[in-house]
């Protein structure tokens, strides 16, 4: 199975490099606007491209990703809501498996409806451990998953699930405060899931500005992600901020 993207993120790691990825989610751009930002984005060190959302209304999603791949060279990695969010053209698909809730279709099965697509398409699968993290709203992922975030005053149980999921053979965490959330994952649980688990940790939701980014790389995230930022008058300064701090990353590890 090929898995070029992951070992690049697991390289990265070992070489202490911290990366920034950028959310597209197809209902809040056209086309035209997606590539004109995934150009921007890699033009001021966006390292790679995250495509999807928890409730996707447009069905252009394959041109979509198939438009991005061609206009960029960094990855464009799937980050699905459910088993409808493929595309053959995409780099690699988080293969999110959302353990911090107890609802099989997200634990399991909208991935064996994928699977058989996935080999079809021969994209790469990078087996990722979705949490969601209490954010002082309702989240679309909550909402959607019916499922409830983890409590975010107590990191122990969020590292609990996070080296479940390492000793289950997931390869990266994604911490998940939801899209547009009020509060971001509070600095002492990525602490504490940091101090349990060796795998990448990847930190989204509600992040808006660079000092916010920073903190959570502080804390030990590996890769940062924004999403709804660009959807700020500024947010292209800001995107551009957030990039050079995360390139310019260099401070020792804090495990
Ligand atoms: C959502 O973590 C991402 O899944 C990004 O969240 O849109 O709040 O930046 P924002």
């Amino acid at each position: 199975m090929n898995n070029k993207i992951l070992t690049g993120i697991q390289k990265n790691k070992a070489e202490n490099r911290r990366a920034y990825w950028v959310l597209l989610d197809p209902d809040d751009f056209t086309i035209e606007k997606a590539v004109e930002t995934a150009r921007c984005s890699q033009e001021h060190g966006v390292n790679a491209l995250l495509v999807g959302g928890s409730l996707i209304e447009t069905d252009n999603f394959d041109i979509f990703v198939k438009s991005l791949r061609e206009a960029v060279s960094i990855p464009v990695i799937i980050f699905p809501g459910d088993s409808t969010q493929l595309s053959k053209h995409a780099s690699a698909l988080l293969y999110l498996s959302l353990i911090s809730g107890r609802n099989p279709v997200n634990l399991i099965g909208e991935h064996v409806k994928a699977a058989p697509v996935i080999r079809q398409y021969g994209l790469e699968p990078i087996p990722t451990a979705y949490m969601l993290v209490e954010s002082g709203a309702v989240t679309s992922v909550e909402f959607m998953s019916g499922t409830r975030p983890l409590p975010r005053g107590k990191p122990n149980i969020a590292a609990a699930h996070a080296l479940a999921a390492q000793y289950l053979g997931m390869q990266m965490i994604y911490l998940e405060a939801g899209s547009g959330a009020s509060l971001t994952v509070p600095p002492e649980m990525i602490k504490t899931v940091r101090a349990c688990v060796d795998i990448p940790i990847i930190v989204g939701g509600g992040i808006r500005d660079k000092a916010t980014a920073v903190e959570k790389l502080e804390s030990g995230a590996d890769i940062i992600v924004t999403g709804n930022l660009l959807q700020k008058e500024n947010g292209l300064e800001i995107m551009k901020e957030i990039a050079e701090s995360v390139n310019a990353w260099t401070s020792t590890r804090i495990d």
